[in-house]
């Protein structure tokens, strides 16, 4: 199936897999990128060096275009963003705030911008700065969420932008893709059925709780700070909520217990303090498969049940 978006990035399918914190590597963007998707190198907190070998490592290992990620509350994204103009990188994705500030510098450089927005004031906003494509994201992804629905924010956003229209938060089967599609989107983003990509190295625990969560399994915390966190309910989210609903608690107090969590489920798979980052979506994702399979299966299901329909998506 291919859509503007394909012919905009050229990439074979409309998939790109989510910039995921501590896990989404040059191996598993390389893996997505290989399968005709757009695979996308996460900067999340990292320092500016990691997220350069990431970048030289991606190319090692694949010509296709690919993406990073720039995490805009990261204390290195004045850095990052330095970074992909002096690597030439083709595809920049921003979460977790505004990019305002670099979009100039970075179109200039020939970089193509796709902002995550969580509603139609922001993508209005960065559409007028000349994004590429914007990235609506729904509150019902994992990590870092907005309010909204994507039933209710992809719609709403291609009504306002005149640029293609990437839905996310809740999709990992083929319904998922026909469905944001028939929303008005021209492709999707897919974090946590990435997660169980077999490229992705995160440790086992992590990729057996995903397999195992069902449809109540995740919960949010931290909207006290100002940035609300979807993952799965585990002793730390409880922990969290616990401290967070406590007064006497200070928002230090707080940001100091959450510090290193996501790391603790990534790379231990700390099954009491790790925080396990996952969408809603969790209770979809039943096997483990290649960034291959994921995406020929995803293309496979929203095509059958696009035919006929298909005529709509744009
Ligand atoms: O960024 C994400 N997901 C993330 S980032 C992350 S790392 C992290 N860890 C702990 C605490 C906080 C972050 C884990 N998951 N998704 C994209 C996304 N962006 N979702 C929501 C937004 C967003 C929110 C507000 C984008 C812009 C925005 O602007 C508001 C403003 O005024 O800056």
């Amino acid at each position: 199936m291919r859509t503007k978006l394909c012919d905009l990035l050229e990439i074979e399918h409309p998939v790109f897999q989510g910039g995921m914190a501590w896990v989404a590597d040059a191996s598993l963007a390389a893996a997505v990128s290989k399968a005709g998707g757009l695979g996308i190198i996460a900067a999340a907190n990292a320092p500016v060096d990691y997220v350069r070998g990431e970048i030289h490592k991606i190319r090692t290992l694949t010509d296709k275009p690919f993406a990073v990620n720039i995490m805009l509350m990261s204390p290195f994204a004045d850095d990052i963003a330095k970074l992909v103009i002096e690597e030439k990188v083709p595809v920049v994705t921003t979460g977790a705030g505004l990019p305002s500030k670099y979009m100039k510098d970075w179109i200039e450089a020939g970089i193509k911008v796709i902002p995550v927005v969580p509603s139609t004031g922001m993508a209005k906003l960065v559409a007028r700065a000349g994004a590429t494509a914007v990235i609506a994201e729904g509150g019902e992804s994992g990590g870092h969420v907005g309010e909204l629905t994507t039933m209710a924010l992809v719609p709403q956003v291609c009504d306002v932008v005149n640029i293609p229209v990437i839905a996310a938060g809740g999709i990992a089967d083929g319904r998922g893709v026909a469905a944001a599609l028939m929303l008005g989107a021209s492709g999707v983003q897919l974090g946590t059925r990435f997660l169980v990509a077999k490229e992705c190295s995160i440790h086992p625990i992590y990729k057996n709780k995903v397999l195992a969560a069902k449809d109540i399994d995740t919960m949010t915390t931290g909207k006290r700070l100002g940035h609300p966190v979807r993952a799965l309910k585990t002793p730390f989210t409880r922990a969290f909520l616990k401290n967070e609903n406590d007064v006497s608690k200070t928002v230090e107090e707080l940001e100091a217990f959450g510090a290193g969590a996501l790391r603790k489920a990534v790379v231990e798979g700390d099954e009491k303090g790790g925080c396990f980052m996952a969408g809603q979506c969790a209770g979809l994702v039943k096997c483990e498969q290649s960034a291959k399979e994921i995406i020929t299966e995803l293309m496979t299901e929203a095509e059958a049940l696009l035919a006929g329909g298909g005529k709509w998506a744009k």
